[in-house]
């Protein structure tokens, strides 16, 4: 499933909207995950804050995910996975995308449930970080969190187009 739309917008909700070129989320969740709605739930949402968004759909090969970002070197990718191996193929993947030098610096995030048993420890939560995710919604974390963090990426990424003399 791969759907874009054209939504121009990213309302980062302290300001005034401004239309700016388009920025693209990559959503997408993990090989062994074949969790969809989660998918659907979030691309919604997404969309909802002006993004056009790249729903790579369920049981997503790592090769794929990397081909994307390389193709469309997208503004922000998100990870969403269920099923319980997130961490494991998770660390799999971050490293491959890090490895894309266009994807050196932009925001991958992870969310979901991502191992079984609830929320993962500290030292889980940390190695992802370290490994080169920029943010971490485990279990029950909630959507308000998620979106202040988008503000601030929007925020962020206003900046950089500034102050490179983008007008958007
Ligand atoms: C539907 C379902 C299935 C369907 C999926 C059909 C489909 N095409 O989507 C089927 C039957 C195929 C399935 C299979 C399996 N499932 Co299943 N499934 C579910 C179920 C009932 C609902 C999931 C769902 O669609 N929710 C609706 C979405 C909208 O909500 P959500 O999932 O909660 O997502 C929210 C948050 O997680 C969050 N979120 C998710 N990702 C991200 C990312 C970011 C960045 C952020 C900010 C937030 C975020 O936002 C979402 C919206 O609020 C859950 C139990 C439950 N009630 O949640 C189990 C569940 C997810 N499944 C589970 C398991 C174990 C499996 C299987 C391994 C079972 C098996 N032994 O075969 C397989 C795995 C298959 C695979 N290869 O992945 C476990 C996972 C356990 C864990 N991780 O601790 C659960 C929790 C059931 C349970 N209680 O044991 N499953």
């Amino acid at each position: 499933m791969t759907t874009t739309r054209s939504i121009v917008r990213i309302d980062s909700g302290d300001g005034p909207t401004v239309p700016r070129r388009r920025a693209t989320a990559l959503l997408t969740t993990l090989q062994s995950d074949s969790h969809t709605w989660n998918l659907v739930f979030l691309q919604i949402h997404l969309e909802g804050l002006g993004y056009d968004v790249v729903n790579l759909g369920p049981c997503v090969p790592d090769e794929l995910i990397v081909q994307e970002c390389r193709r469309r070197v997208p503004d922000l990718v998100v990870v969403s996975t269920l099923n319980g191996h997130g961490v494991t193929d998770g660390l799999r993947v971050i490293r491959r995308i890090r490895s894309i030098p266009a994807m050196s610096d932009k925001p991958v995030v992870i969310g979901g449930k991502l191992g079984v048993g609830g929320r993962q420890p500290l030292h889980v939560v940390a190695k992802l970080v370290d490994s080169g995710y920029d943010a971490v919604f485990d279990d029950g974390a909630p959507m308000a969190e998620f979106d202040r963090y988008l503000h601030r990426v929007v925020a962020r990424q206003r900046r950089a187009l500034s102050s490179a003399g983008g007008t958007g």
